[in-house]
């Protein structure tokens, strides 16, 4: 039977105005979900709704919400299995990737429930006798956090953990594509002792969304906008953010680069390049873009990454896959028009578009879903589309440097700047690149793509506002600095000019 889901405004299931289906992209005539979508109405209903909530929960003590943290990582480990393969199912990332997804909300939960107890403020020297200064962190108010669905539980967590923790009400709009694997995991969050209203869930199209948001800025029950998503909506959000003078946490595309120098291990760049490029089918915000490799390995990398392409397991996300389909059909129109470009201005290696029984891909384990060939593309120029462009599919292109300062350049040059990596055995590249590029995430010898959940996550130029998620970075994002002073001289001892001359 069907999965029937609806929003839950203050864990009541809300109303809907239309339906939508999530259906299994390696099966595309199975329907993992039906999903209810809410209207605008509704969705400034659940900010409102989330603001009567939230002044209780601010009260609740640090270290009791940092409980309730707990609690939702105990949850959600003991139901680890059960989300993974639901995430599996609806967007068709690899179950072992799946299973690493669910870890990270774990991970967040075990970094965020000491910080109950901590969520320190200061105390700091006046310049005045008898007065002392104290800052202290208050909860924003209530967060809209607006997610994708290539993670739909993980990269969720980085922004509702901090938020609650930190005594905020949240509105989560997930993607609707990943609205079965979203609500098993708002159901979990729900379980935890979380008081009705503070975590909502609203299932909307990004029309309503929008509409619903603006309302709720207006009404000023909005504190706080997440979102994570592409480039093009986060320049609206912004926009509309900014008009209501707030600063939202945007964390957007990337065309993220990877550098081989000539000193690097060349296998290790090539195992890294192979998952960065087609885990998650490509279609990870740190995903890699484009390999910039020394001209004088050119010929030797290309071979080997060409051919570890070729042998990579293309096929059913249930199993040991290194790549299972795109996650939802309006990813592949995109991909379509993008390799309909390609085909027509490049030389592929190797095979290009969907993969059909005519046209497999080696091993192929896939039976009617949208899967598309893990797809190089050399003698890109800097010029290109597929260099300057975020393709959000399985497909990196390779150009050459000659020097590490022309790499960092070439590195830059899209105007993303999220993740970026380098492969090299000499730690003064490594040190240079990292401090010539423009991107928030810097790997050595690793891939672009991976992330740890305790280290600040985020990018800067079209990768978003500087905003950094994850660790201790984000509770600048989910408590606003108040400052305190407290003057016992029993006089009014004035700042600046009661004080004694030097
Ligand atoms: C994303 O694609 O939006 O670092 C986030 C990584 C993951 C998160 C990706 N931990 O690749």
């Amino acid at each position: 039977m069907t999965r029937q889901i609806v929003s839950v405004v203050g864990g009541k299931d809300a109303a809907s105005f239309t339906t939508y289906d999530s259906t299994n992209p390696a099966r595309t005539s199975e329907v993992v979900a039906r999903v209810g979508l809410a209207d605008a109405g509704t969705f400034a209903a659940a900010c409102r709704t989330a603001k009567e909530a939230q002044r209780e929960w601010a009260r609740t003590p640090a270290p009791v919400r940092g409980r309730v943290i707990a609690s939702i990582g105990r949850l959600v480990e003991a139901n680890a299995e059960s989300l993974a393969a639901l995430v599996t199912e609806e967007i068709g990332k690899p179950y072992v990737e799946a299973l690493g997804e669910v870890r990270e909300i774990v991970d967040t939960c075990d970094f965020f429930l000491g910080e109950g107890r901590r969520l320190y403020g200061q105390t700091v020297p006046s310049e005045m006798p008898d007065k002392n200064l104290f800052t202290f962190r208050n909860p924003v108010g209530v967060a809209a956090v607006i997610t994708a669905g290539n993670f739909p539980v993980a990269v969720p967590s980085w922004y509702l953990v901090p938020a609650l923790l930190c005594g905020n009400a949240v509105v989560w709009k997930p993607a609707e594509y990943a609205a079965a694997s979203a609500h098993a995991m708002y159901r979990l969050f729900a379980a935890s002792g979380l008081p009705e209203g503070v975590l909502n869930v609203v299932f909307a199209d990004g029309v309503q969304t929008f509409e619903g948001l603006e309302t709720a800025l207006e009404e000023g029950t909005v504190q706080k906008v997440g979102f994570t998503g592409s480039s093009e909506v986060g320049r609206k959000i912004g926009e509309l953010c900014g008009r209501h003078l707030q600063s939202p946490c945007l964390e957007l595309g990337g065309k993220n680069p990877m550098v081989v120098m000539p000193d690097a291990d060349l296998d290790l760049a090539v195992e890294g390049a192979l998952f960065a490029g087609f885990g998650t089918a490509g279609q990870r915000c740190t995903s890699l873009g484009t390999v910039i490799v020394h001209e004088s390995i050119h010929d030797a990398f290309v071979e080997r990454f060409a051919s570890a392409v070729e042998e990579a397991v293309v096929g059913d996300p249930a199993g040991e896959v290194l790549m299972g389909p795109l996650l939802d059909q309006k990813f592949a129109d995109r991909f379509e028009e993008f390799i309909g470009w390609i085909a027509d201005h490049h030389t592929v290696l190797g095979k290009v578009g969907k993969i059909t029984r005519s046209e497999p891909h080696g091993d192929f384990t896939g039976e009617g879903g949208i899967y598309y060939h893990p797809t190089v593309v050399d003698g890109v120029t800097p010029e290109d589309r597929l260099f300057l462009e975020e393709t959000f599919g399985p497909i990196v292109g390779v150009t050459t440097f000659r020097t590490l300062d022309e790499a960092i350049e070439l590195a830059n040059l899209p105007g993303y700047g999220l993740s970026s990596s380098i492969y090299t055995t000499d730690p003064r590249h490594a040190f240079r690149f990292r401090e010539g590029v423009s991107a928030g995430m810097v790997s050595v010898n690793n891939s672009t793509s991976g992330a740890e959940a305790h280290l600040p996550f985020g990018g800067n130029g079209k990768s978003g506002n500087g905003s950094r998620q994850s660790g201790m970075w984000v509770l600048d994002q989910f408590t606003r600095w108040q400052a305190m002073n407290w003057d016992h001289s029993g006089r009014l001892q004035k700042a600046q000019m009661d004080v004694a001359d030097i």
